[in-house]
């Protein structure tokens, strides 16, 4: 079904037809537009930015460019369209017909994984608010506003379910997504690295690059639910998710050049009186946010992911592609554990180490791109090496809870930790002096001088086209 555009919410699922949902959601409207003024970009209501909306779910053609003022911009409801005769393909129920309702003996197991996939959405946004005060170009300051409506968008996708599927609690659930916060003391997000604050640009770049790189792995599980609805709304969402871990990948790439081209021409690793972000900066932010990404997937042996799994409900990343039974009755696996402070691994049943599993692939995943930025530094010679930490390290959700643990993963005591630690994590100079090359740059094709150029434009224009417009 096309998109109509002609709706106050843009949609795609017939919501013409469905009066009472349609008034719901015509009530939560303007609740969001009021949360994205006051949580949204700070001070951009008038921006004209060149924006791309999706147009259609199919592949071919599904996005139109042009400017678009953010408030004015056209969040809707957009599933993929439905697979004919799609049968669910895991756990207790596989083989069986998908549902198009929700089965109501899990009905508190999906409300619970739509409502913490919906909130880290709008959290993003909160996180990100003030980056646009001091954007390294007009090409960067673009990407972020693309990636704050979508997030937007994929709130919609979640709200929609919530509305259409779980009545007067998912109203109540879809009302809350606007009243808790990032970082907000009383009311906070719900999982933790969705209330740390995102206020540099190389955060936002490790953000991008690793935590939406969750929101991928996320949305894969879930797109292979059991409950279609959920599945068809985040295969859509996975389509725009690819943007988001662009953005991150290549400006972490363009940062990393940036150093890389200070390096040689000043024969020097310390590169910040030059302006640029030396490389063991680059890696203790980076040992941060793949560390507090890690604990996003929960505990890796969990009761809660056995269910949603035998459920039907959660499936793993490319489920269909795994060749076994998709049952998993009576297979077990090793996962790590802690005892007498040291590491050593246990088996368990398959079925509960789901987050586990998931988490091996996002490593598997997360590699693949530093792998990349190695490659770039080589090229540069420059002798470094970028490495991602060991599970153990800085963790506050699972087994390696409770303990200290170096970047390779020995483990040590809370001394040694307090004394090195600001070897491995960002110090309060670190983020001071990152912070101070953090000043706006809004020349058309200017780049700040601790990140490279862009290879190209945006949908064919150039790199010094007017991504923004300010009024
Ligand atoms: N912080 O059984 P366990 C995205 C709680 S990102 C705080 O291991 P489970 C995006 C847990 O609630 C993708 N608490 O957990 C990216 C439980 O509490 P109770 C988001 C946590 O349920 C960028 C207890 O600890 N989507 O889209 O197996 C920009 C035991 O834990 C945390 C999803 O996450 C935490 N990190 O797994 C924008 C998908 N972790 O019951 C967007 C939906 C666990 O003891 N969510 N706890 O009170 C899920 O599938 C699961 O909830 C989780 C956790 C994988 C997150
Ligand atoms: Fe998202
Ligand atoms: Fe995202």
């Amino acid at each position: 079904m096309k998109i109509d555009y002609n709706q106050t919410i843009p949609n795609n699922v017939g919501l013409v037809d469905d009066r009472r949902l349609l008034r719901a959601l015509e009530q939560w409207q303007p609740a969001f537009l009021r949360w994205w003024q006051q949580m949204g970009p700070v001070g951009s209501a008038a921006h004209e930015v060149y924006l791309r909306t999706a147009i259609s779910v199919e592949n071919d053609g599904w996005a139109h460019y042009g400017y678009v003022r953010m408030p004015d911009y056209r969040w809707g409801i957009f599933l993929a369209e439905p697979e004919v005769d799609r049968r669910i393909g895991f756990g207790q129920h596989i083989g069986q017909k998908v549902w198009t309702e929700v089965p109501g003996e899990y009905r508190a197991e999906l409300r619970r994984l739509i409502v913490t996939q919906g909130d880290t959405e709008p959290a993003s946004v909160e996180q990100q608010r003030e980056l646009c005060r001091t954007c390294p170009s007009l090409y960067d300051l673009r990407n972020l506003f693309q990636v704050n409506v979508e997030e937007g968008r994929h709130l919609w996708a979640m709200v929609y379910l919530l509305h259409a599927y779980f009545g007067r609690d998912g109203r109540e659930e879809a009302d809350e997504m606007l009243v808790r916060h990032a970082g907000d003391p009383d009311k906070p997000r719900i999982l933790e690295a969705f209330n740390e604050p995102t206020t540099d640009w190389l955060s936002f770049f490790m953000f991008t690059y690793f935590q939406d790189r969750d929101g991928k792995f996320q949305l894969a599980a879930l797109a292979e639910s059991g409950f279609d609805p959920l599945s068809r709304s985040c295969r859509f969402m996975l389509t725009e998710e690819a943007h988001h871990m662009f953005v991150g990948e290549s400006g972490l790439l363009r940062v990393i050049q940036r150093s890389c081209e200070l390096m040689r021409a000043h024969d020097t690793d310390d590169v910040r009186p030059f302006g640029g972000i030396d490389l063991a900066t680059i890696q203790r932010f980076l040992n941060f946010h793949y560390s507090i990404c890690l604990d996003l997937f929960g505990s890796e042996r969990s009761t809660n992911a056995a269910n949603y799994f035998s459920m039907g409900l959660k499936g793993r990343y490319h489920e269909s592609r795994i060749n076994d039974d998709h049952r998993l009755i009576g297979a077990t696996i090793e996962v790590p554990r802690i005892a007498d402070d040291r590491i050593e691994r246990e088996f368990v049943e398959t079925p509960r180490a789901m987050n586990f599993l998931l988490r091996e692939d996002y490593a598997r995943d997360s590699q693949r791109g530093v792998d990349r930025f190695n490659k770039l530094i080589r090229e540069a010679s420059v002798d470094f090496t970028l490495r991602l930490p060991h599970p153990a390290f800085n963790r506050r959700i699972g087994a390696f809870q409770g303990i200290r643990a170096t970047p390779e993963g020995r483990v040590i005591s809370e001394a040694e930790w307090q004394a090195k630690r600001d070897q491995w994590l960002p110090s309060a100079a670190d983020h001071a002096f990152v912070r101070s090359l953090m000043v706006p740059v809004v020349e058309p094709g200017r780049m700040a001088g601790w990140i490279a150029l862009p290879k190209r434009g945006i949908h064919g224009q150039k790199i010094d086209f007017a991504y923004v417009l300010f009024h």
